[in-house]
């Protein structure tokens, strides 16, 4: 039988990181499969040698498509917008591209990897919830302020960008994590928006293939 040809991705219902994937692919109208990776089933199927062939962090997402396999959420979403660019998710103003950017990058690198679970295992038990919250309420500061001169209807703007791909599901850590989002008006109206989408509201992690029952809406 031949091999589908439809990408795979390799997903996490509550990784917000497969999450901003996730939205892409649904923005973008292209179909898919689901491979789900359990990050706490069997000490965490990241580690299966299976899995490490394919993405040696031991992260999800990992998109296979078009025969190559991308890790790293950010490179997925920019092969995507490269090859398929409807709708457009980088905007053609320099500018403003370099405000999706470093919208993108505040919170992939200044604010995701400090909560990510191989991090809070770190931490311990006890520590975590304080560490999640700080991680997330100094990263939010900063988002807030840089927000309200970029912003629009989304992050930056009025169309949707990258950047909004990874605003909603760090928004959803931060519910997770127990944050007050009173401080961030701008980031919870943005967030509100974003919800209201039908990208943004298939793709969320209460609705995917992997979902336990008890989360399913
Ligand atoms: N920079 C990577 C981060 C990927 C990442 O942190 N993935 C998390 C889930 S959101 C993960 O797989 N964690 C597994 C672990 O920590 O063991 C990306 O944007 O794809």
């Amino acid at each position: 039988m031949a091999e589908s040809s439809k990408p795979i991705l390799y997903s996490y219902f509550r990784s917000s990181c497969s999450w901003r994937v996730r939205i892409a692919l649904a923005l973008k109208n292209i179909d898919y499969e689901t491979v789900a990776v359990n990050l706490i089933k069997d000490g965490g199927q990241q580690f299966s040698e299976e899995f490490q062939a394919l993405n040696p962090m031991k992260q999800v997402p990992a998109l296979k498509i078009d025969g190559i396999t991308i890790g790293q959420s950010l490179a997925i979403i920019e092969y995507l917008e490269e090859t398929r660019p409807t709708p457009r998710l980088l905007p053609r103003d320099p500018k403003q591209r370099a405000q999706v950017r470093m919208v993108s990058d505040l919170i992939t690198s200044g604010i995701q990897p400090l909560q990510n679970l191989s991090v809070l295992k770190q931490v311990g038990q006890e520590n975590q919830l304080t560490w999640a919250q700080q991680a997330i309420t100094s990263g939010f500061n900063a988002l807030e302020q840089i927000l309200q001169s970029t912003a629009g209807r989304y992050c930056v703007g009025d169309e949707v960008s990258m950047a909004d791909l990874c605003l909603a599901p760090q928004v959803a850590n931060a519910d997770r994590f127990k944050v007050d989002l009173t401080p961030y008006p701008t980031i919870s109206r943005i967030n509100k928006s974003l919800l209201a989408l039908e990208a943004f509201h298939v793709s969320h992690p209460c609705r995917q293939p992997d979902t336990p029952p008890e989360l399913r809406a």
